[in-house]
């Protein structure tokens, strides 16, 4: 079973638990005694599962259980105790007649009211708070069950009450709650609950610091600006200086779908122009801000630049606000497919369509029998569309390279049906040995790029998106039939699975030991995000800029673990650096030694990456599915002794921003 079917399972029976204490206390309360009887014996034996089911999902790793184990089952489980010697010998006096139905009984409701409470308060405590757990929140939970207890009591223990009632009673009969003293009770409940609650959010949003990963705190050293970590200015020797200027406007455009859009552009253009260059060369490109409102940037996904360039806004530089420039310097020195996007308000700019691809081919390559295609995904007004040309020609033995780039914050599906093929690299980086594969799909996480390369037959072949429609033709002839190509059912077709694909390696990281260890724990909770209490996508419990920095040092090997205890996907980007897949769920990865900027961690899993610390600068790890961005799913890697003069790291807390938020501090979202 899965860790997110065990959680959902585990959720299931939780649920269970509080409708079956609440349901005892009821029918106890309306003296039935028989049934209520019954439901304790049934509360008790969903109690025992529920310890089994969070036992078993503790084997799943700590961070699944830990507010459970720590708080909400103790809790449950002597409250459950509680209830059985309590209510237990009462409820079977009464229900085999010993006793006469006389009247409610106090104690016996009460204790099952208190196990209704208590199994309530662990399901809310997992869904607002979940990992880790604070002191604080375990202390206003207790107090608010104990209060609900109480409450109960005194609305139980009303004088009228009391009375001796035979039958149950009617809407006439029923106990006269004293209003003054419920208010009071239930007024003071409240405040406890509404105070703690904005004490340990406010604690939680007091509490940016820096974690340090257990390797040395930060040192006194000299200071150095992200500013100052500006690329070169001159290509490499034999490479050649490529201008660009993009410029980023609002236009309408014609998507390949055939319908309009009103996009905002680079150039006009979705996706924005593709920048190619040849490794070594300097790619010199001038932003230009014509008239989008909200301010954009550049980041280069994937490629390491120099901090300075990373288009961070908040972080690396100011955004680019209508009628301003930024002007970006780096060196082409890694090959491969990469894109780039704005970093500002970026779950609205992406999605409208500020993006393009970066292509860097390798100095040496002279295959003129080669083509060399860049398609990209994305989605407009809720239809995914390709962008790349519907339909190519390549005679028979051409070699056909397919650069695939997901630019969307959801994972793609593509299909290659009438070839077989080999991926060649991942994010821009060559796999080892990759083998040829056929009839198999492809998992683009959101932000992911796949390089496929295949020696065309004499027949067509046809790239799918998604399982769909055909949407990439590529023919041997114009006019040739689209053959076994036609219509494949790809439904059926396994996925691949890189972490098992292409040949092993050694890889001198992958043994070394880590300076620093940081774990990450995804879920949703109360969180603050930029001074606002939210319902969050949350790290380790906390919203931006909430989350702890992480600090390394130059040279540092660091590895970090990526938990998902949440039912979404999380697609985790490390700005800056490209990590290497260790593990998922434990299980090594045994497959080519295998380099990404982007994983995606689904449900329940957990991720185990490393990377060495060698681009100094601040840097954003955050999740690429962009949305999540916006409801506070991004951190910052910082190396000791680097600063930005920007917002980002001293000014987190004041009106300054780094992801989002507007001068007039509204949020734009994106409509529809
Ligand atoms: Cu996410």
């Amino acid at each position: 079973m899965t860790t997110a079917t065990l959680v959902i399972l585990d959720h299931s029976i939780a649920l269970s638990t509080v409708i079956a204490w609440f349901a005892a206390g009821v029918t106890m309360a309306l003296r039935r005694a028989r049934t209520a009887l019954t439901l304790l014996a049934v509360a008790l034996l969903v109690t025992l599962t529920r310890v089994a089911s969070v036992a078993v999902l503790a084997g799943r790793g700590w961070w699944f259980v830990q507010e459970k184990v720590l708080l909400g089952l103790p809790m449950l489980v002597l409250a459950a105790l509680a209830a059985a010697v309590i209510a237990g010998p009462r409820l079977r006096g009464r229900a085999q007649g010993v006793r006469r139905v006389e009247s409610i009984d106090t104690a016996g409701v009460v204790a099952l009211f208190t196990s209704g409470y208590a199994a309530l308060a662990g399901f809310v405590v997992t869904f607002l708070v979940g990992y880790p757990l604070a002191l604080g929140t375990a202390l206003i939970t207790i107090a608010l069950v104990l209060a609900g207890a109480l409450l109960t009591a005194r609305v139980l223990a009303a004088p009228s009450a009391t009375t001796t009632v035979e039958e149950p009673a009617t809407d006439q009969g029923r106990p006269q709650v004293p209003r003054r003293r419920f208010l009071g009770v239930a007024g003071g409940v409240i405040m406890v609950g509404t105070a703690g609650t904005g004490a340990s959010l406010s604690v939680r949003s007091a509490m940016t610091m820096t974690d340090d990963g257990g390797g040395p705190g930060p040192a006194s050293r000299t200071a150095v600006s992200v500013t100052d970590l500006r690329g070169p200015d001159t290509p490499a020797p034999g490479g050649s200086r490529r201008e660009h200027v993009l410029v980023a406007r609002k236009a309408t455009v014609r998507v390949e779908s055939g319908r309009d859009f009103d996009a905002w552009t680079y150039n006009g253009t979705v996706p924005g122009p593709a920048i190619t260059a040849t490794q070594g060369d300097l790619l010199e490109v001038k932003l230009i801000n014509h008239d989008i409102d909200d301010g954009v940037t550049l980041h280069w996904h994937g490629y390491d630049v120099p901090c300075g360039e990373d288009g961070a806004e908040g972080v690396t530089q100011e955004v680019v606000a209508p009628g301003g420039e930024f002007v970006y310097r780096f060196r082409a020195e890694q090959v491969g497919t990469y894109w780039y996007h704005t970093h500002h308000a970026s779950y609205v700019g992406v999605a409208r369509g500020l993006y393009g691809a970066l292509v860097v081919k390798p100095r040496d390559e002279h295959d003129t029998r080669q083509l060399d295609l860049t398609v990209s995904v994305h989605t407009f007004d809720g239809t995914p569309t390709i962008a790349g040309g519907a339909e190519h020609i390549a005679p028979a033995g051409t070699t056909v390279r397919l650069r695939l780039i997901n630019t969307d914050s959801s994972p793609h599906r593509f299909a290659l049906a009438g070839a077989s093929f080999r991926v060649v690299a991942v994010d821009g980086r060559d796999l080892h040995g990759p083998g040829e594969i056929s009839r198999t799909r492809l998992r683009l996480p959101a932000a992911g790029r796949h390089d496929l390369v295949f020696v065309m037959p004499s027949t067509s072949v046809a790239l799918l998106l998604d399982d769909h429609a055909t949407t990439v033709w590529l023919r041997p002839q114009a006019g040739a039939p689209p053959g076994a190509a036609a219509t494949p059912d790809t439904t059926g077709w396994p996925e691949l699975d890189l972490l098992t694909y292409g040949t092993p390696a050694s890889v001198a990281l992958r043994s070394a030991t880590a300076d620093r260890r940081f774990t990450l724990v995804l879920d949703r909770g109360l969180a603050m995000v930029d001074g606002s209490p939210t319902y969050a996508q949350t790290v380790n419990g906390a919203g931006h800029p909430s989350i702890p920095d992480q600090l390394v040092t130059e040279g540092d090997v660091v590895r970090f673990s990526v938990v998902n205890r949440s039912l979404e996907t999380h697609p985790w980007h490390l700005h800056g650096h490209p990590v290497l897949i260790l593990s998922r769920n434990g299980k090594p990865s045994s497959g080519s030694p295998l380099w990404v900027d982007t994983f995606e961690v689904g449900p329940g899993e957990v991720w185990e990456v490393a990377f060495r610390a060698s681009n100094p600068g601040i840097w954003m790890n955050h999740c690429h599915n962009l949305p999540h961005v916006d409801q506070g799913m991004m951190l910052c890697l910082r190396y000791d002794g680097v600063t930005t003069p920007f917002g980002g790291m001293d000014g987190l807390h004041g009106g300054h921003d780094i992801h989002g938020l507007h001068a007039d501090g509204s949020n734009h979202r994106m409509g529809g």
